[in-house]
Parts: structure tokens; sequence; C-alpha cells
């Protein structure tokens, strides 16, 4: 069981918990920022150092609320054949003949502000709009035509330099409050180009840093300081700047969002799969703190029911946010040319039964009521199925994190 919330329900030594709440819960989310703000951070650790613990329930539960329900908007912006609508489909895992995707191709096709739901979280649009500069999309009004007040945050996409509007644009998302990030396509493109017209003394990463140094040099010298600049390629987002970008747009949104974004990182890499993790985890740890502390609270009603239906449910929202669910592999499946049973076989988070049938669990539920109940006790039947259902997400979300893992592997194999 976790220590903090085995302390929190069988010591009840809130004062000490509360100086260790923050670098605990820092430590749980591993960077992720987690869905608490600042703000609610500190109000949970007062309430917790005085002992109000109806107060830290309602904190953590509106958090738990807001980031469930957080809708978030992402303007793609640049001049046309850059790659803005490639981008888009990548970030919406789509391919560009699927019929959702947004059209890509050699001649101009973005010319009007174009939205673009995410296939699976409907709350998620990305705005593909053309470059500032164009018919219609004119520098001095671009921002009020686009209606920028809608937009979380920018992306301003370049395959070549970045241009005089491009930082001119960035100067006035900057003096309105919000994030921009400088994204530089096509770097396959320029390494393919420079292998083969250097084959001797071609190396990746210095002609990587070039493109860099040149980027910051530019936008430098049309008027951007310290831009954030990444590279990448849509036709490989595991490789290059593109996990550095999801990291950074993760803890740069505000926390309320974080969730949101969490949910469409797509599993193409390790790092990937463990930040989805360790940002989930830190859900439902703050759920698990917050029904600890209903459980202590008198007269309190304390009903936590999680029934078959209800864990099923969760399950398969787990494989859903890790690509494993029964779409996606049948997809994985064709893409590999490999029967899908094979893949259903190389994995355990489809075996619903032997993960719920899980005797450890149990075990460690009881073991956990005994100590609480040992020293106060009380609400056993309660606490334990909390106890019970704690572990049982966990186990949910560690082993589908697993299987995306070896999914992963399988894929970059084939
Ligand atoms: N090699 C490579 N080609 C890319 C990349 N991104 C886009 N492309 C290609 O560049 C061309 C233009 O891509 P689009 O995504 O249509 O560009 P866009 O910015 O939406 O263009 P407009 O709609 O005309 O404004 C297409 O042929 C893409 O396949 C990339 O990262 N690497
Ligand atoms: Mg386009």
């Amino acid at each position: 069981m976790d220590q903090f919330i085995s302390t929190f329900l069988t010591e009840k030594k809130f004062q000490q918990l509360s100086s260790e709440f923050p670098r605990y819960y820092s430590t749980l989310i591993n960077n992720t920022g987690g869905i608490l703000s600042q703000e609610t951070l500190k109000g949970i650790q007062a309430d917790l150092r005085e002992g109000k613990l109806k107060d830290m329930v309602e904190k953590i539960q509106k958090s738990l609320v807001e980031a469930q329900n957080a809708p978030l908007d992402v303007a793609v912006i640049g001049e046309s054949g850059v790659g803005k609508s490639s981008f888009i489909n990548a970030l919406r895992g789509l391919s560009h003949e699927e019929k959702e995707s947004a059209s890509v191709g050699v001649v101009e096709t973005t010319k009007e502000k174009t939205p673009y739901q995410h296939p699976k979280y409907p709350k998620v649009t990305f705005w593909d709009l053309p470059g500032s500069g164009t018919p219609n999309f004119l520098p001095e009004t671009y921002l009020e035509t686009v209606e920028f007040a809608k937009y979380d945050f920018f992306i301003i996409i370049s395959s070549t330099r970045f241009t005089y509007s491009d930082a001119l644009l960035a100067q006035k998302i900057k003096n309105d409050g919000k994030k921009f990030y400088f994204v530089r396509t096509k770097v396959d493109n320029d390494l393919y180009n420079e292998e083969r017209s250097k084959p001797k003394s071609f190396k990746k990463e210095r002609v990587l840093q070039q493109i860099r140094d040149h980027c910051l040099a530019n936008l430098s010298h049309i008027g951007v300081p310290e831009p954030c600049i990444f590279l990448v390629s849509n036709f490989d987002l595991a490789d290059f700047d593109f996990p550095r970008l999801e990291e950074t747009l993760l803890m740069e949104l505000p926390s309320h969002k974080r969730h949101t974004f969490a949910l469409l990182i797509p599993c193409l890499s390790d790092s990937a799969i463990e930040m989805k993790r360790d940002f989930f985890k830190g859900k439902i740890w703050l759920d698990a703190l917050s029904t600890a502390a209903l459980a202590l609270i008198p007269f309190m009603p304390f009903i936590y029911g999680f029934d078959t239906p209800e864990q099923e449910k969760c399950l398969g929202l787990y494989r859903s946010h890790f690509g494993l669910d029964d779409k996606s592999i049948k997809e994985i499946a064709q893409k590999l040319g490999t029967p899908e049973q094979e893949i259903r076989s190389s994995i355990k988070s489809l075996d619903f039964q032997s993960l719920v049938k899980d005797d450890e669990i149990v075990a460690k539920a009881k073991k956990c009521v005994e100590s609480y109940c040992s020293l106060k006790g009380g609400l056993p039947s309660s606490v334990f199925q909390f106890v019970k259902v704690y572990l049982l997400r966990l186990k949910f979300l560690n082993t589908v994190a697993d299987d995306a893992k070896i999914i992963l592997q399988k894929t970059l194999e084939g």
C-alpha cells in the first residue's frame, strides 16, 4: 500500500504529512506537472496541517472534475507547405489517407481556418490555420481574424527558416500572455539531403545542431531572443525533438488542461508511455487520498463502489488511452501483417478475469485494514474495499502501460 495514504489512514499525523505532501506528490508524478495548480497544492497542504479533511477532499475533487472536463484548442500556424496538416494528422494518430484526416499535399491546401477534432477525444481540437500574410489573413489583423483567444497555445511551423511574419506573430501572442512554440519540420529531408551530398563527412547530430543553431540565429535576428525550437519529422514522431515537445507542452499547460493533453500523447516511445503512466498514477493517487480522507470524517457517508462493470470500464479506458483498445489492436496487427490473435496473446491487459482475481491485492488490502483497525477500530469493510479499489486501479494502469511497451517494441521490430 502507498506509504503516504497508509500513514494517513492509520496514524493521522496530518501535520507531518502536510509538510511531506508536495515532495511526495511531485516524486509520484515525476515531472509531468500533475493536475494540481500550485495554489491548490498549497491549499491542500494547509487543510492537512489544520486537519480540515472535508476542505481537502473538496479541493481534490474539484481538480479531478476540472481535469476531466477541460477542452484543449491548439493553433497550428505556418506558411503554405510547411507541414501543418501533416503535423495535425500525426498528433491525431491518423495517416494522411484516412477519411477524417486533414488534406496533405504538395500543392497548397489550407486556405481557411479549419478545426480538426481528435478522433478519440472530442474535447481536443487542432486548428489548421493559414500562414499570416496569405490573402484574407493579413499580419496586422491576423490574431483577431483567427480569434486567438480560443487557443490554449500556438505551434508556429516552418520547414526552412522562420519569417518576419512568424516573429511578429510570436511577439503578439506573447503580449497577449499566451504560449507559442516553434516547430521546424522535415528534418528527415534535411538529413537525407546532407547524407547524399556529403556521404563521407555526414554526422546526424552535427546536422541537427546546425539546423537548431540556424533557427536560433534566424529567430533572434528577426526579434525573438530566446525561442523554444523543436526539430521534428512528421513521418517519425518518436524521433528528434518531438518527445521533448510533448514534455514541454505537458509541463507548461495550465494544470487543469494537462490531463486532456496527457490523453492524446501517442505511445510512440517508452518515455511517452512512462510519462502517461506517471500522470495517471498521480490521478489515481489523488482520488485515493480523498477517499481515504472521507473514511476518516465522522458521519460522512462512505460508500465506495467499484463493481464489475465499473472495473471493466476502468480497464477499457486505460486500454484506450494507451492505444490498446480492440480497434487499435486490429490496426496494429494489420500494419505488422501479424494475426490479431498473436498480438492479443502477447499482452496481459485483455484478461480481465485474471487481473481482478489477484490474491496479492486482497492480501495487501487485508494487511492495511488490520493495521488500521488495530490502531483505530471501526470501518474495516469500507477501508478494505477502498484499498482494494486503489490497488486494482493501479494494477490495471501498470499492466496496460507495460503492454503498451511490449506492443511498441513489436512495432519497432516490425
Ligand atoms: N519529409 C517530410 N515531408 C513532410 C513533412 N511534413 C510534411 N511533409 C510533406 O510536405 C508536403 C506539405 O505538407 P502539408 O502537411 O500538406 O503542409 P501544409 O502546411 O498543411 O500545407 P498547406 O495546406 O498548403 O498550407 C506534403 O507532401 C507532406 O507529405 C516532414 O516532416 N518530413
Ligand atoms: Mg494543409
